[in-house]
């Protein structure tokens, strides 16, 4: 079996980070590891949150584990709530990274041309190291936009994501999805570059009139879990896409939908069938 480590906070109470990913891991056939940089008692939404930071704790996990010998197929990670965390990153991905070692980043800083309450420039300049040195970001339109200096707009054609793939790829980034990338009126999706030929694709979806909390980490986990499982890139991103969409439609049908995060749970079964056409 496949094992990817996802690397970002436990929110214990409002569905995001690693309480989607690993259900999500687990769901497509990979094996979840977990390297939590912070407990959080609810994710940064909910007034007066918790936390306590781990940061000094996961190095220490992770020798223990590359003294047993423990490997990843995928460094996965995700919401990194301080530059020191982001600095143990870039050592974990240097310890366990081999040549078959798939690094996926998805850069969760900002959303709606705003950063996350705690995150301030010198942060997005560290995160441009970590972007740097992935084989796949995943970040959305605010965040790319940030990571690149480029003036975020709400108005978007397909030149705007070029450009802004183009210069994620400059800084070392081998594949840049944008996420949250519409193409006409009424649809969103993603629009990729590979770096090495520049090339191009997109996928788009109906766009649902709602956002939610989490739905970037449900997109980036299901894409990473896919690739792991060996399904193409660009089928993998359609699979996330649709996948996403449907639990944002399902939890948009619940009439007693909770504000704070998507109904992913509904949807998971769906997941599961999505996948396995694929494999
Ligand atoms: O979904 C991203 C995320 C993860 N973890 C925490 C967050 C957020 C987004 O705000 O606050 C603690």
């Amino acid at each position: 079996m496949k094992r990817i480590l996802t690397i970002q906070d436990i929110s214990c109470f409002g569905k995001c980070s690693i309480t989607i990913a690993l259900p999500v891991i687990s769901a497509m056939g990979v094996e979840g590891v977990i390297l939590p940089t912070a407990l959080f008692s609810t994710h940064t939404l909910f007034p007066d949150f918790k936390k306590i930071s781990l940061s000094e704790q996961m190095m220490a996990f992770a020798e223990q584990w590359k003294n047993n010998g423990i490997k990843f197929d995928a460094i996965y990670t995700g919401y990194l709530g301080s530059i020191e965390e982001i600095d143990t990153v870039l050592l974990l991905v240097d310890m366990f990274r081999d040549e078959n070692t798939l690094v996926f980043v998805d850069p969760v800083m900002g959303d709606n041309g705003k950063l996350y309450r705690g995150f301030d420039e010198k942060y997005v300049i560290r995160n441009r190291k970590l972007c740097g040195c992935a084989d796949i970001i995943v970040p959305n339109i605010t965040e790319a936009c940030m990571l690149t200096g480029t003036k975020y707009r709400e108005e978007r054609e397909e030149a705007y994501y070029v450009d802004l793939c183009g210069k994620l790829c400059d800084m070392g980034a081998k594949t840049t999805v944008l996420t949250g990338a519409s193409l006409s009126d009424g649809k969103t999706g993603v629009f990729g570059m590979r770096a090495s030929d520049r090339e191009t694709f997109s996928y788009q979806n109906d766009k649902v009139a709602a956002s939610f909390h989490g739905t970037g980490d449900l997109f980036a986990s299901t894409a990473a879990a896919a690739m792991v499982r060996g399904i193409a890139m660009g089928d993998a991103f359609r699979i996330a896409s649709d996948y996403t969409a449907e639990t944002i439609r399902a939890t948009m049908s619940n009439p007693d939908h909770p504000w704070y995060g998507v109904d992913f749970e509904s949807t998971l079964p769906m997941l599961i069938g999505m996948t396995a056409k694929y494999l």
